[in-house]
C-alpha cells in the first residue's frame, strides 16, 4: 500500500482490467484483497468491487450442501466438468468457517476436485481462513462477484451442513442444493433443522452399488416428506451418484431449468436485490458490533454483564441498554 491514492487508483483499474481479460493470477490477487479484513486494503477492495460490480451478475448462483462425507466435493468435481463440458466456465468457493473442525478437508478437496482444479474453465478458491461466520460469508460473496466479474457464469458456492451456515449460504445464491446419504429410512436427514426448506433442489448421492437400492427409497420420502411440507413447490428431488456420474446431468438440467424459471417470473431480480440489501446491512451490523465491542467504555464493562445476563441476575434488555449507553452516550430523544 502507497500513500498514493492516485497510483492506488491506477493499479486497481488496471487489477480489474485483468481480472477481467481472464488473468488467473490477478483473480487470485483480486480474492485476496476482497478476502483481506485489513483495514488498509478496505479503500482499494472497494475501489475493486467499485470497478467490476457492473460486471457481475450474470452468472448462475448455486449454493451446495450436505453432511460432511455425503460427496460434496466428488460431486462437485464430476458436476463442474459436466458443467464445462456444456460450455459454461465454473468457480467454486466455499464458506467454512469452521475449517479446524473438519481438518483437513482442504487438502480432501484438492484431492477430490483434482481433475476440476487443473481445467482452465475451472477455478477453485478454499474458503478464507478465520473470522466469524459473517466475516467469512461476506468475503465469499465479494468473492464471488470478482468471479463474475471473470467471466465464470456458473459459482458453486460449497459449504458442511453443520449449523447456521447454510442459511448464510441460502442468503447469496439463486438456487441452493441438497445433498443427502442413502439412509436406512428411520429419519429425514436435515428437516429437523430446517434445510430441506431452505433447498430447491434435493439430490440422494451415492446411489451405486449397494446403496443403490436404499437411496431411491430415501429419494422417495424426501419426495413425500416434501410435498406435504410444501404443497404445489415441486422440489425435484433425484438421485445421483459423484462416483460413477450417473444423475449428474439431470441434476444441471434441473438447476437450469429452474433457474430460467426464477428469470422468467421476475422472482431472480427481486431475491437478488433482497439479498444486495440484506448484505449491506449485515455489514452495517457487523461493523457496529466491532466498533462497540472495542470502545474502551464498552470493554470495561462487557465481561460483567455478559455474567450477570447468563446467571439470569439481569435482563437482556437492560445489559442491551447499558451497553449502548456507554457506546452512544446517553439517549437524548
Ligand atoms: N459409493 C460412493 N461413494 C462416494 C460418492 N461420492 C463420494 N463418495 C465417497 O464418500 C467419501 C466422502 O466424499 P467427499 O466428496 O469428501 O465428501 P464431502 O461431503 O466433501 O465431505 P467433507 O468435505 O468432509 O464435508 C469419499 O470417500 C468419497 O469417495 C458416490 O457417489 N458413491
Ligand atoms: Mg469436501
Amino acid at each position: 500500500m502507497s500513500n498514493d491514492g492516485a497510483a492506488d487508483k491506477l493499479e486497481t483499474a488496471t487489477l480489474a482490467e485483468a481480472v477481467r481479460g481472464g488473468d488467473r493470477r490477478a483473480l487470485a490477487r483480486a480474492i485476496t484483497l476482497v478476502e483481506s479484513a485489513k483495514a488498509a486494503h478496505q479503500d482499494e477492495s472497494e475501489a475493486l468491487l467499485a470497478a467490476l460490480l457492473p460486471h457481475s451478475g450474470k452468472s448462475l448462483r448455486l449454493g451446495i450442501t450436505g453432511v460432511p462425507g455425503v460427496g460434496k466435493s466428488s460431486f462437485i468435481e464430476r458436476f463442474g466438468q459436466h458443467v464445462i463440458a456444456a460450455g459454461h466456465r465454473v468457480a467454486v468457493l466455499a464458506v467454512d468457517p469452521s475449517s479446524k473442525l473438519s481438518g483437513g478437508s482442504i487438502l480432501g478437496d484438492k484431492t477430490r476436485m483434482e481433475d476440476l482444479a487443473r481445467h482452465p474453465a475451472a477455478f477453485i478458491r478454499p474458503s478464507p481462513t478465520g473470522g466469524t461466520l459473517g466475516g467469512v460469508a461476506r468475503r465469499t460473496r465479494e468473492a464471488m462477484l470478482v468471479c463474475e466479474a471473470a467471466g465464470f457464469d456458473v459459482i458453486v458456492v460449497e459449504t458442511v451442513g453443520v449449523g447456521q451456515s447454510e442459511t448464510t449460504v441460502a442468503d447469496m445464491v439463486d438456487l441452493f442444493l441438497l445433498l443427502l446419504l442413502p439412509s436406512g429410512g428411520d429419519e429425514l436427514q436435515g428437516l429437523k433443522r430446517g434445510i430441506v426448506e431452505l433447498a430447491d433442489l434435493v439430490a440422494v448421492n451415492k446411489a451405486d452399488g449397494e446403496l443403490a437400492e436404499a437411496a431411491s427409497r430415501t429419494a422417495a420420502e424426501y419426495r413425500a416428506a416434501l410435498h406435504l411440507l410444501r404443497p404445489g413447490a415441486e422440489t425435484p428431488v433425484l438421485l445421483c451418484s459423484a462416483k460413477t456420474g450417473q444423475g449428474i446431468a439431470e441434476i444441471w438440467q434441473a438447476a437450469e431449468a429452474a433457474r430460467e424459471a426464477l428469470a422468467a417470473s421476475g422472482v431472480l431480480g427481486h431475491k437478488r436485490a433482497h439479498q444486495a440489501r440484506a448484505w449491506m446491512w449485515s455489514q452495517v451490523h457487523d461493523t457496529l458490533e466491532a466498533r462497540l465491542k472495542a470502545d474502551p467504555q464498552v470493554a470495561a464493562q462487557l465481561p460483567a454483564l455478559e455474567r450477570a445476563v447468563m446467571a439470569g441476575e439481569l435482563a437482556p434488555a437492560t445489559a442491551a441498554r447499558r451497553l449502548l449507553q456507554a457506546f452512544l452516550g446517553p439517549r437524548k430523544d
